[in-house]
């Protein structure tokens, strides 16, 4: 196999036209990142490009709906969307948008050069057009009678009740959803990309040179290729995404999965200004894109005639795309709210992203469609997370606790049973190696439970507690050896459970960890005194399941959510009122959670004139400690108030969003705490 000097790994863009779910994060930016964290462990050079699709029909359309501009629209969930997953780790170099002026420079540039060297066809058809509104409509802004099944409200593309695909003169009294006219038909311009031109090339290029692709992506390339593949338009009548630049192109932009893909490219150039042509021309370059098996042909065959087109370009290495995870026995469905979004199970499950993580990627939809269950989630929670992982970590601390005050004992003698024991180390790497490097990421999760389950079973076979009376050196080999399955384990779940190993590495003082290390003899040679266990993993109640089965039957029987707005200005405020707050900077130097509730921290920060507690409720976006050591800004001479009976001199400010995102204010440079805020 070929060795490559770097790898650009892309996931696809998700439009900003909503929040993502959990079926995005299965699909598609869980094994993105489980294969970028994997290869940053092994030292390779790798980058992580993601971003917002900003363009296309349905955004108009929303921001039509809501009195708002696409624009508006795009800046909304782009932020949410970016926020969802910087809070599940999902670990980009580079999350950008494709409403970004550079991004719009890049699409315009490439849709000429290819424009200019004649690789278009320009084509005269027939459209529906809007009279009054005075514009040409998108096939999804003309609704009218479905041929087949006599739905009334069927879109010129397609008919949401039966499910067939249409085009919009099939329509039966075809009228406009702007402005409700009936739509005349005029001629109008567009340029196509000439598919069947690549056949050949596409032919081979996948068919025999990819034959290693995952048999979904390759046999819906094949299917495609044996249809016969026919020119593209990739320009639309539309005002909003790029501009077509030609003369004469007014009122035209570049069809939005035109320039949706070159967007991977552009968000490269804004990352790397000065290096971004080593990781799109050199052929030492792994390009892979993970998507949802939606988009398969435009990462399989539209985008790279585009790039073939082009010239100069690699190629994608791989299109490891999934199917589609279902909810509770039903598709996943945005307009009937049938999802459980990011945002919320952040909020529902405080703490908890690595158990969605683990869940996803346990059962992730790589060769078919597969179901999430609230109960499944439980179960694999429980008896996996709780029962086998953090029950062998748990077990291995406290033993080193309990015998040896927290330090790692030395080795005496190895029996043929610890060496056994200690050989399947290297098996198991070996094996999720190959596994992650071929894309099958449940099975390297798998290979990676074996680890704990080999700690576990070590641990109830050699039973060092009943050896321990006589304080035999068989209780420190037996200790030792289990501490060093710890040690691996941190290692091997680094990709798949980022901030529970974090935590792990914590408690076992291992400082930076690579996967050289994993399986190594001397894995342990760093560490010096074992941190007191805290439990990685708490079990989650049917309580709590009971309210998500509850909560989604609810949301999909209310009428869809619409994002909260703005709430409107407050009541004026005068001057002197204003001037009666004191608002100075502060650190924070001690953080801890308020015991038994959700919400609450219990700060200790240094105004500069004192050191004092204040109770704030962030728990939910902050961790103790993410706040730690961080410069804030108190409203000093609020009146102290009691929460929870811890007593609250003051009040940290912090700016929310509509969906209720917080985050501290921070002076733009760190300043002397106490310094006057106005
Ligand atoms: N925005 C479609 C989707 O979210 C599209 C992907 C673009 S990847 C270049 O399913
Ligand atoms: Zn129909």
């Amino acid at each position: 196999m070929k060795q490559y000097k770097r790898y650009l790994v892309t996931s696809a863009l998700p439009y900003a036209n909503g929040p993502v779910h959990i079926g995005h994060l299965a699909g598609v930016y869980v094994p993105a990142d489980i294969y970028v964290r994997y290869l940053r462990l092994r030292g390779r050079e790798v980058k992580f490009i993601g971003g917002s699709d900003e363009h296309g029909v349905p955004i108009t359309i929303k921001a039509r709906k809501e009195g708002v501009t696409p624009q508006d629209i795009v800046d909304k969930y782009h932020l949410i969307i970016k926020d969802s997953f910087e809070r599940f780790g999902i670990s980009f170099d580079i999350y950008s948008r494709t409403s970004s002026k550079i991004h719009h420079q890049t699409a315009s540039d490439f849709f000429r050069k290819l424009y200019d060297e004649g690789v278009f066809v320009e084509k005269t058809t027939a459209q529906y057009y809007d009279e009054e509104a005075g514009q040409f409509l998108a096939d999804r802004y003309i609704v009218g009678t479905c041929p087949t099944c006599g739905n009334d409200n069927a879109y010129g593309d397609q008919c949401e009740k039966c499910g067939s695909t249409l085009s919009p003169t099939e329509l039966i009294n075809p009228h406009s959803a702007i402005s409700g006219s009936k739509p005349v038909l005029r001629d109008t311009t567009h340029w196509y990309l000439p598919l069947d031109r690549y056949e050949p090339w596409l032919r081979q290029w996948i068919l025999e040179e990819h034959r290693e692709w995952k048999p979904n992506v390759y046999g819906q390339c094949k299917s495609w290729l044996d249809g016969g593949l026919q020119p593209r338009a990739v320009s639309r009548d539309l005002d909003w995404g790029v501009p077509v630049p030609v003369d004469g192109a007014k009122g035209k932009v570049l069809y939005v999965w035109f320039d949706a893909p070159i967007g991977y490219l552009s968000n490269t150039i804004e990352l790397l200004p000065d290096e971004w042509e080593m990781w799109w021309k050199d052929e030492d370059t792994k390009m892979v894109h993970f998507i949802g098996k939606d988009n398969i042909v435009f990462h399989c065959i539209v985008f790279p005639a585009m790039l073939k087109a082009h010239g100069g370009f690699i190629l994608p290495e791989n299109v490891p795309a999934n199917e589609f995870l279902n909810l509770e026995n039903d598709k996943i469905s945005t307009s009937r709210n049938w999802a459980v979004w990011l945002h919320e199970y952040l909020d529902e499950f405080p703490g908890k992203e690595d158990v969605l993580r683990y869940v996803l990627c346990a059962n992730a939809p790589e060769t078919k469609d597969n179901d999430f269950t609230w109960t499944d989630f439980q179960t694999r929670n429980n008896s996996e997370l709780v029962a086998i992982l953090g029950n062998f970590v748990n077990r291995a601390l406290m033993l080193a606790h309990k015998y040896f005050d927290g330090h790692v004992p030395p080795i005496h003698t190895l029996t043929d049973y610890d060496e056994a024991t200690l050989n399947e180390i290297p098996v198991i790497k070996q094996s999720m190696e190959n596994n992650i490097e071929t894309y099958h990421f449940r099975d390297a999760l798998k290979d990676a439970m074996n680890l704990a389950r080999l700690g576990n079973k070590y641990i109830s076979d050699t039973e060092p507690w009943k050896l321990a009376a006589s304080q035999s050196p068989r209780v420190a080999t037996i200790i030792h050896v289990a501490i060093r399955i710890c040690a691996n384990i941190a290692i091997a779940f680094e990709p798949f459970l980022p901030f529970t190993m974090q935590k792990l590495r914590y408690m076992l003082g291992m400082n930076a960890v690579s996967w050289d290390t994993f399986g190594q003899p001397d894995i342990l040679a760093g560490i010096r005194r074992l941190k007191e266990p805290q439990l990685l993993f708490d079990k989650i109640e049917d309580a709590d399941i009971d309210r998500q089965k509850a909560r989604l039957q609810a949301a999909a029987a209310a009428p869809p959510p619409s994002l909260p707005s703005l709430p409107p200005q407050k009541e004026p405020c005068t001057y002197d009122d204003f001037m009666k707050t004191d608002i100075r900077t502060a650190t924070v130097i001690k953080a801890e959670r308020v015991p038994k509730t959700d919400r609450l921290l219990k700060l200790t920060v240094d105004t500069g004139l004192d050191t004092r507690t204040v109770v704030s409720g962030i728990a939910q976006y902050y961790t103790p400690e993410a706040i730690y050591g961080k410069q804030i800004c108190l409203l000093a001479n609020l009146e102290p108030r009691t929460i929870k009976g811890i007593k609250s001199q003051g009040m940290i400010l912090m700016a929310q969003q509509p969906d209720g995102t917080m985050r501290i204010i921070q002076p733009e440079e760190r300043m002397e705490n106490g310094a006057i805020i106005s």
